[in-house]
């Protein structure tokens, strides 16, 4: 799949500073900012700096470093927000959509990090 990126998305305009957002995390090549609609106690987008529209773009496209960086921003935000299970309320859940078919709205990767409540399971 040949993935081609729109820059005039709504993360690439947050992370070129176009558009303020509520930081939790950032680091070189990622971000980490609290979901704007949030449908959990914790809701947490972290997305790489880099232009990756979905995630198998990214693990495709991605230098190691990067891979390494927005992985490890994952397991820093699970502690800063305390959703790491036996911290906290303990338990989470990350989620990736891509695509129409996984009702992706915004075309740049985020991980979404859901917590700080019982989750329902995932019937859809
Ligand atoms: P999705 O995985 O692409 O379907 O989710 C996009 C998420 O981005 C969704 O949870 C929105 O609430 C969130 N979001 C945001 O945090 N800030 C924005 O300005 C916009 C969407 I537009």
């Amino acid at each position: 799949m040949a993935y081609v990126y729109d820059d005039q998305n709504i993360f690439a305009k947050i992370l070129r500073g176009e558009i303020p957002n509520k930081t939790i995390l950032e680091t070189e090549h990622s971000l980490a900012f609290h979901d704007i609609s949030e449908q959990a106690p914790v809701h947490v987008l972290v997305i790489p700096k880099g232009p990756y529209v979905t995630y198998d773009h990214f693990a495709d496209s991605a230098t190691d470093a990067e891979i390494v960086d927005f992985t490890r921003a994952i397991g820093e935000v699970c502690r800063i927000m305390e959703v790491a299970p036996g911290a906290g309320f303990g338990g989470f859940r990350a989620i990736s959509n891509a695509g129409e078919a996984g009702i992706q709205e915004v075309p740049h990767l985020h991980m979404h990090i859901m917590g700080g409540r019982r989750l329902g399971r995932m019937l859809e």
